[in-house]
């Protein structure tokens, strides 16, 4: 399926920052994950949800567009919990904000802002909230300029997503994953039942917003070079304990570069699974856009194909392959990673190493040359200081 063939990106406006789950060092990743959110060893069901840390945030970029400043909003990081060595907590045990099962208040006709965030090691959680829809606005950080009204969104670990929910009629709806089937060997992981929406209370009248902000866009220019990597996993003597998990055949080398990169260059990489595993890829630094996937399981209705959305973490179709367009932002040059958002993938070899060089001095200035400037996260006018410019993208396409 061919997504964009135009050759032609716009360029970068503005970018919202890149909040991510991904960012505590750990010697094994999972390790890192597997503990849960700190929830109590006895998780009650039917508690009122808590906020959570601002650590988990999903992203800023609305808290000054009319009709989303002022709705109630929540950050809602689902996890799982560490089932210990007693078998007291059954396994696994999925946790929303550390808290089991609880209930998430909203009136009828109200419209409430969450901002989502899977922090799971390995299982994707497909979202649904029973007989609404999700008016999303943003993924991975990144605002959307339009509402995209949908039923469902996949969030595979490491995805956040960002939506508007208006309440219907009083009663109470479920909040869940439904089952999906990532390509393991084991089958499709069970539907899992997270929240409880709760509509109550005195009906109030609202209004979508029609118009949001603007997204971050492409910067115009040539795409500058095109790679293709491998993504694959094989298991000497078939233990799986020795699993082999591989970029290019190769696991971690700190030591050596998959590729070297240049800062304010765009790049296409197709990206080839190899293997069984849908497995979600997360770029560090740098998002992307999905140009074309392949190897899309028919029927499957969870995959988000917009050209247009930026992303930090995708998943290659089992057996398929993914080609993303990635802007390599012109304020950041050195060491980074890209790697399996399932960890224990991760931590088995399933990372890419990447040197990112600084622009060769052409003497043109480069779009985006001023490094976004640290700033209060409250007010337009801060907004506005992360901003990449556009006076220099757009005129002569120097990239
Ligand atoms: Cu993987």
């Amino acid at each position: 399926m061919a997504i964009r063939t135009d050759g032609r990106p716009g360029f970068l406006k503005r970018r919202a920052p890149l909040p991510s789950v991904d960012s505590i060092p750990a010697p094994r990743t999972a390790d890192r994950e597997l503990p849960g959110a700190a929830a109590p060893a006895d998780p009650p069901s039917g508690e009122r949800l808590q906020d959570t840390r601002e650590a988990h945030s999903v992203g800023d970029g609305f808290d000054d567009v009319p009709g989303i400043a002022d709705l109630r909003h929540r950050t809602i990081v689902i996890d799982r919990l560490s089932p210990g060595d007693d078998g007291a907590i059954p396994d696994p045990t999925y946790t929303v904000n550390g808290q089991f099962q609880p209930e998430i208040d909203i009136q009828p006709g109200e419209i409430q802002r969450w901002r989502i965030a899977n922090a799971e090691p390995d299982r994707a959680m497909w979202l649904h909230v029973e007989g609404h829809t999700l008016h999303q606005i943003g993924q991975d950080g990144f605002p959307f300029t339009l509402l995209r009204p949908v039923t469902s969104i996949m969030l595979s670990p490491g995805n956040r997503a960002e939506f508007l929910i208006r309440a219907t009629r009083s009663g109470r709806y479920r909040v869940h994953a439904e089952s999906y089937d990532q390509g393991h060997p084991g089958g499709a992981r069970p539907a899992v039942e997270l929240a409880t929406m709760v509509v109550s209370g005195r009906p109030v009248v609202s209004r979508l917003p029609r118009q949001l902000d603007e997204g971050p866009q492409m910067p115009i220019g040539p795409v500058v070079r095109s790679r293709t990597l491998h993504f694959g996993r094989d298991t000497p003597g078939g233990k799986w304990a020795a699993t082999r998990i591989t970029v290019d055949g190769r696991e971690l080398d700190a030591d050596w570069f998959h590729h070297e990169v240049t800062a304010g260059t765009v790049e296409e990489w197709t990206l080839i699974n190899d293997d069984v595993f849908q497995h979600p890829i997360h770029t560090h630094v740098n998002p992307f856009q999905v140009v074309d996937v392949q190897g899309i399981p028919a029927g499957d209705p969870s995959w988000q194909t917009d050209p247009d959305i930026w992303w930090d973490t995708y998943r290659i179709p089992s057996n398929g392959q993914l080609t993303i367009r990635m802007y390599f932002r012109p304020d950041v040059t050195g060491k980074t990673v890209y790697h399996c958002r399932i960890l224990p993938h991760e931590d088995n070899g399933m990372i890419g190493t990447l040197l990112i060089q600084p622009p060769a001095d052409t003497g043109e200035p480069l779009p985006g040359s001023s490094p976004p400037r640290q700033a209060p996260r409250e007010s337009r006018s801060s907004r506005r200081a992360l901003s990449i410019s556009t006076a220099t993208a757009g005129s002569d396409g120097s990239t």
